[in-house]
């Protein structure tokens, strides 16, 4: 078989790749996997079953365990004491046989069976190259490699739910489906125009309206579900604003449960931007302490405030901090001022009023005014009070505007949106021509163009660039 259909480069044997699937380190244990003809050879060569015997390779039992040690197969110097997996093709990860040395977890001793493995033929394998061969050899599809790296990556629940359903072939039986609606629409087109004299009637337009309708509905609901899948993919990044000595720090150690940012009572304590994650009620939260935002009277100050309005720029939600037990000055106004500089980018802002467990000093009602708000936090850091209400305002207006699905599939893959948008432009343009006596052979052609994109999801049509991207996100030895 000829695995590599995509490069072109004719290979007369397929290659036997190996590498240690478990993290560099010291660990319970360490891994070392081989995928392809030579696996089972090589596990012959230097295993002994029991310390003891060596086995011909048709003796291995696939999916079997067997215990043993691993030695140098010419002196027979004992390396390590092993369990050995045999899984023989064609039910494995990679369709191809496999094998899995499970090692006393040091480094040197993995590195040393990889090096004998290595000599034996087996070639060292790339990122993500186990599962770029579970694809070339047809066990999966591109959205379902895909999924892979996003369960590997998922930090949240909901996360690890959408790739294990992606993985679980979710997106590319959506993809194949619309696709096949696509294709057989556009046969139905094309039949009159290949074979004009066997009288085959014209599609009706109101028909094929119907059908592209349909598809560019599907198409809209999956792009529906973006923002959400880059909300539990990535996270929501939430900006923690205000002058200095407000209680930005307090508030981000109290959110992350630590004492992560120094708190005094001097004001300029937070010289640099921190970032901590968080997980409120499933969702990841981006926390981003500040500097207080004032003018800036050093270098330091200076390139901290550059980072700040870095924040802004990409930040989803924005915490903007009071200190009500002082009047409101100059600096509080600068910093409203500021906001309000972002008005057109729709900023999802929560205020909070702390320091509550002090007299108030600030006009309240000229605070909101200028902030043209009137729904506040009102909040005591010190006194732990307005803490889980902020939580919850948090989520809340993370996911203002966001449709929330049901569960099922969610688009979280900026690969996978860029695609689908090419298709919802296309079939809207076509449905926008369409009674305006639009030449069946100009559908056709947009029509193909679509189907086209949709296959490039799944990866049934795709090139090397398409290929080297999505597996160079994997770590070795997945
Ligand atoms: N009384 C009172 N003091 C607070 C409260 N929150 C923070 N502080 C104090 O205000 C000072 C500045 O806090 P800090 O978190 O460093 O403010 P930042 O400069 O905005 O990061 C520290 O001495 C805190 O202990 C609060 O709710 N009440
Ligand atoms: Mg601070």
């Amino acid at each position: 078989m000829n695995r590599d259909k995509f490069t072109n480069i004719n290979i007369e044997e397929e290659d036997t790749i190996a590498a240690i699937s478990t993290p560099l380190g010291i660990g319970g244990i360490g891994i070392v996997r081989i995928s392809g003809p030579l696996s089972i050879p090589i596990a012959s060569k230097i295993f002994r079953h029991k310390g003891k015997t060596k086995k011909s390779p048709n003796e291995f039992r696939s999916h079997n365990l067997y215990y043993g040690t691993i030695v140098q197969p010419d002196t027979e110097m004992l390396i390590d004491e092993v369990l050995l997996a045999i899984m023989r093709k064609p039910k494995t990860y990679t369709k191809e046989d496999i094998i899995e040395i499970n090692c006393h977890g040091g480094l040197l001793v993995v590195r040393k069976v990889l090096e004998m493995v290595v000599k034996l033929g087996a070639k060292i394998a790339e990122p993500g190259e186990f599962t770029k061969i579970a694809f070339l050899n047809g066990r999966i599809d591109l959205s379902q490699a895909e999924a892979v790296i996003d369960i590997i990556e998922a930090n949240n629940e909901r996360s690890l739910e959408s790739s294990l359903y992606q993985l679980s072939g979710g997106l590319r039986e959506k993809i194949n489906h619309l696709k096949s609606r696509i294709v057989e629409l556009n046969t139905k087109i094309e039949a009159p125009m290949d074979f004009p004299d066997q009288g085959i009637a014209e599609l009706d337009k109101s028909e094929i309206e119907k059908t592209l309708r349909d598809c560019l509905s599907e198409v809209n609901q999956l792009l529906d579900t973006v923002k959400f899948g880059q909300i539990i993919k990535e996270g929501i990044y939430c900006v923690i604003l205000g002058k200095t000595n407000v209680g930005k720090s307090s508030l981000f150690n109290v959110l992350l449960k630590k004492n992560r940012s120094i708190v005094t009572s001097l004001p300029g304590t937070t010289r640099d931007t921190i970032e901590e994650s968080i997980n409120l009620k499933g969702f990841n939260f981006n926390l981003i302490d500040t500097a207080g935002m004032k003018n800036p009277e050093n270098i330091i100050e200076q390139i901290s405030l550059e980072k700040v309005s870095n924040f802004m720029e990409y930040g989803q939600v924005f915490i903007v901090m009071f200190d009500i037990s002082r009047p409101l000055d100059e600096q509080d106004i600068a910093l409203i001022d500021k906001i309000k500089s972002f008005g057109n980018r729709n900023i999802n802002m929560i205020v909070i009023e702390n320091k509550t467990d002090l007299p108030q000093q600030m006009d309240i009602s000229e605070l909101h005014k200028r902030l043209g708000v009137r729904e506040t936090i009102k909040m005591s850091i010190k006194k732990k009070t307005g803490i889980e209400l902020l939580e919850n305002k948090m989520i809340d207006n993370a996911l203002l505007d966001v449709n929330v699905p049901e569960g099922g599939l969610i688009v979280n893959n900026k690969r996978h949106q860029e695609f689908l948008l090419k298709v919802q432009e296309r079939l809207s343009h076509i449905i926008s021509k369409i009674n305006t006596g639009i030449k069946d052979d100009f559908v056709a052609m947009d029509l193909k163009y679509a189907a086209n994109q949709l296959a490039r999801i799944t990866g049934e049509s795709c090139d090397r660039e398409i290929l080297n991207n999505v597996f160079s996100k994997f770590c070795i030895g997945k």
